[in-house]
């Protein structure tokens, strides 16, 4: 199978990007998939501005990629930015996207919504899943793990490659979204309505390089729900479900196991169990971390030997492109 992927470079990668995507692109590489994980500077660009913030944040970005376990021998790793025929493709979308589609998909009118805030709202807040439909359909995968909320994204993207098909001739592959159900949306700390995120501040998320101590008090000071028991029921118990998903994914536990494990415990020993659990997930993560950044030569080979691989792979598919459409 043909698996892609992306991450923005906009500050830490945390449990919920982790545990909802990362971790499950590490399970394609490791069977007999073709991967392409891409890290999208180029969207990074309609929240960030300041040159040498995302240029670190790129760069934190490609060592945390290596560090999950991401193996450039295996998967195809690269910036997007590397690869021109992202923002070609993408630019020959939004030519075939109505503008009401655009303006309705949830993630513009939030990100819409706290751009007002600040500088306004820019015209590649709204272009946004034009350049995503691209990243996509430049590899013609057969999936793309992501979490819940780039659902959306994905169903627009299914659209923009049938439209293609239809207008222009058979050229585009329909991806699947792959969305692994428990881990679909981990939830904040201290919101357990809302997506775990960087935007809602520091208490809200765990970071993957964060210290021990500071997972340990987050995680001691987490929201819990009324009531003692420890039940998966997202429904009723949003809190601790969060809690169980996220000691799930860092245990590869079934969820029932651990509520069978957990049987007659307190919230407190549930947190105090899943602190431990995420410290001992993490801390080869971050030992890789250290490694990389001391190598960080090798990095970027690999990024590079990625972004050429992709780049062959790409120039193939806009030839066809471009003769579909009558550009030569
Ligand atoms: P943030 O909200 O922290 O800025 P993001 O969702 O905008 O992050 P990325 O970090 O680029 O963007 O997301 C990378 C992948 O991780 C996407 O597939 C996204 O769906 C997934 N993801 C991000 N946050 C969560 C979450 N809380 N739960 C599950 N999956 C998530
Ligand atoms: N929109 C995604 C990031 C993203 C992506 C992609 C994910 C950009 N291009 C292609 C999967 C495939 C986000 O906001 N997390």
């Amino acid at each position: 199978m043909r698996i892609l992927s992306g991450i923005q470079p906009t500050g830490q990668f945390h449990l919920g990007n982790y545990l909802g995507a990362l971790k499950h692109w590490l399970k394609f590489q490791d069977r007999d998939n073709e991967c392409f994980y891409t890290i999208v500077d180029l969207h990074a660009l309609t929240t960030v501005h300041d040159a040498r913030t995302l240029r670190q944040n790129i760069r934190e970005s490609k060592i945390a990629m290596l560090s999950i376990g991401l193996n450039p021998e295996k998967s195809t790793l690269f910036a997007q930015s590397q690869v021109h025929a992202h923002t070609q493709l993408g630019w020959i979308f939004t030519t075939l996207t109505p503008l009401g589609e655009l303006e309705r998909m949830t993630q513009y009118k939030e990100k819409a919504k706290q751009a007002l805030k600040n500088n306004g709202v820019n015209a590649g807040l709204l272009t946004y899943p034009t350049l995503m439909a691209a990243d996509i359909l430049l590899y013609n995968p057969d999936y793309v793990p992501v979490g819940e909320d780039q659902k959306q994204h994905l169903e627009l993207t299914r659209n923009i490659a049938e439209k293609f098909n239809k207008t222009y001739g058979q050229i585009f592959k329909i991806p699947n979204p792959m969305i692994y159900k428990e881990t679909a949306r981990i939830m904040s700390l201290q919101d357990p309505a809302k997506k775990m995120s960087k935007s809602l501040g520091p208490q809200h998320y765990i970071g993957l390089f964060e210290d021990e101590s500071s997972i340990r008090d987050k995680i001691k000071k987490a929201v819990t729900d009324s009531e003692k028991e420890i039940k998966y029921d997202p429904k009723n118990k949003p809190a601790i479900s969060n809690l169980l998903a996220i000691y799930s994914g860092v245990t590869d536990k079934p969820i029932k196991d651990l509520e069978k494990e957990l049987e007659g415990k307190s919230y407190a020993d549930l947190k105090s169990s899943l602190a431990d659990a995420v410290v001992a997930h993490i801390a080869p993560i971050q030992q890789k971390y250290a490694e990389f950044t001391a190598n960080f030569s090798f990095v970027e080979r690999a990024f590079e030997t990625g972004a050429e691989k992709a780049r062959t792979e790409t120039e193939k598919v806009m030839e066809l492109v471009s003769q579909k459409i009558g550009l030569e």
